[in-house]
């Protein structure tokens, strides 16, 4: 095996799918609070009070009617209000990420626990507090965080006030919360992702013309929002970049995105061409961007094809320039494929669509099974860019079975790690810089999906269910000891 000797091994969560205390210790309410449950077949749902004062639901995709304000609503179960209350178990689930030998921690800090609106000059000093304390009880360990800074939670209010990302305004507040982070945190945490799956915004429109039903113009239409607004994001990262290199230049700082490991479903030309045009514009548009400070020329097909027309400066270009990434870190759980040839039976679940590849296995809830896919990226990608890699986020939800005493057997989740750390391993022999990786979920989450518990990832089970119901103990399953051996052996035993 060939995993170098630092290699960092962990897992990863995310404040809003984890933390729960969504109105404690000052914090701000975010899009994910006015979020409903949803299943495989039912989405998630943004409630809202409409203008006639009348109360209402729209797909999470959707857009907020006129005049509709944001939401809590009676008669609702809203999943991240709870999560699985990390706030409250930090010590406990470190602890646990401790006994397995966890080398570094991916978590993310709420914007609105440390900027409850995301207007205010100064922090909310229980929020910093807090992360302190989590960061601290890491170290304690040896455990080096890996900190997302923005991991799809906008405060509420400037989703409401600012209409979110569409305001060029958002950058100044974003990066006065992303230096508020690297100045209350130095020395604690080394590592740090500007902006979670950032490339969703423009990578999942084509999924969402299906499952929205939008005609041509509505796609354009969705392509110039989506576009500007990663342009604002990217400024904004470009920003953090450098003021995080300011504050302190250990700081590691990268790119986070989600993959979308596309494949030609045949040899025709076409097929081949079009694949590459979905790589473009699901993957390296972004990547290209936070990697080489610029705007690569293949922009001007997809502006040209969705007729998007940018608010964007010199001044701008000059920031991207300054502020490129120090590694690219991604998000990996199957592929798909592009092809004219069949209408193809789509995938399902959270945000992947595509047609069905005859070759793999899928999960539960529509997700290929493609380890030699992560070879295959990492190959891809470290060709491309040529700086260190890390998988952030990789793992399996599945329903888990509590038998009777209380032991958990997931072995189709070690099944599912095993070939993914072997693809790993392989795609190092083949020369890529990969320096860790940390499994989506350790712990169960609530999925971002689709909002609900019973799709679990964690190797450690968590007693919570889809109607908030549970004693949030948490318990070890199988994988639990099984990662924990891969990580003392450094990847060796897999067995
Ligand atoms: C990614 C997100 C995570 C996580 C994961 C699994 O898109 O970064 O937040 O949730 O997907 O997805 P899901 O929760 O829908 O299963």
């Amino acid at each position: 095996m060939s995993f170098p000797k630092n290699f960092l091994w962990g897992g990863a969560t995310a404040a809003n799918q984890v933390e729960g205390a969504w109105n404690e210790g000052g914090r701000g309410p975010a899009k994910t609070d006015v979020t409903t449950g949803g299943s495989y077949k039912e989405p998630r749902y943004v409630t809202y009070i409409d203008k006639d004062g009348k109360p209402g639901k729209i797909n999470q995709f959707a857009e907020l009617p006129e005049g509709a304000r944001y939401a809590v609503l009676d008669g609702y179960y809203y999943p991240n209000h709870k999560a699985v209350d990390q706030y409250h178990h930090y010590k406990e689930d470190i602890a646990l990420f401790a006994e397995m030998g966890f080398k570094v921690y991916r978590m993310s800090v709420s914007w609105s626990r440390l900027y409850p609106k995301g207007i205010e000059k100064q922090p909310n000093k229980e929020g910093v507090e807090h992360y302190r304390k989590v960061f601290e009880e890491l170290r304690k360990y040896n455990i080096e965080p890996l900190v997302t800074i923005w991991h799809f939670d906008t405060p509420l209010y400037l989703e409401q006030e600012y209409g979110g990302w569409n305001s060029r305004e958002l950058i100044d507040l974003y990066v006065r919360f992303a230096a508020t982070c690297f100045t209350e945190f130095k020395g604690l945490v080394h590592y740090w992702l500007t902006f979670n799956e950032i490339n969703n915004t423009c990578a999942f429109i084509p999924m969402m013309k299906d499952m929205l039903g939008l005609d041509d113009e509505a796609v354009k239409e969705r392509f110039q929002t989506a576009y500007q607004q990663l342009h604002y994001q990217f400024v904004a990262s470009a920003k953090a970049v450098q003021i995080g290199h300011a504050i302190d230049p250990t700081n590691k700082i990268g790119c986070m995105l989600s993959t979308s490991c596309n494949y030609p479903g045949t040899p025709d030309p076409q097929d081949i061409l079009d694949n590459e045009h979905a790589w473009e514009n699901s993957t390296y548009y972004c990547g290209d961007v936070q990697v080489f400070g610029y705007y690569s020329p293949f922009v001007k097909r997809l502006w040209k094809k969705y007729d998007v027309h940018l608010d964007m400066n010199d001044e701008d270009m000059e920031t991207l320039q300054n502020g490129t990434v120090d590694m690219y870190t991604f998000s990996y759980y199957s592929s798909s494929v592009v092809t004219r040839h069949s209408d193809g039976e789509k995938m399902g679940g959270n945000f992947a669509a595509g047609a069905r590849n005859p070759y793999l296995q899928y999960s539960d809830w529509g997700w290929s099974l493609d380890p030699t896919g992560l070879e295959y990226f990492l190959e891809k990608i470290y060709d491309r860019y040529r700086i260190p890699l890390m998988v952030v986020e990789n793992g399996l939800g599945a329903y888990d079975k509590v038998e009777a005493d209380g032991s958990i057997h997931d072995q189709y989740r070690i099944d599912y790690y095993r070939p993914h750390i072997e693809a790993m391993s392989k795609a190092i022999d083949n020369g890529v810089d990969l320096i860790g990786y940390t499994t989506w979920g350790c712990i169960d989450v609530v999925s971002a999906g689709t909002g609900e518990m019973r799709k679990r990832y964690g190797f450690i089970y968590v007693d919570m269910d889809d109607e908030g119901k549970g004693s949030m103990k948490r318990s070890r399953k199988d994988s639990f000891y099984w990662y924990k051996k891969v990580i003392a052996s450094n990847g060796e035993d897999l067995k």
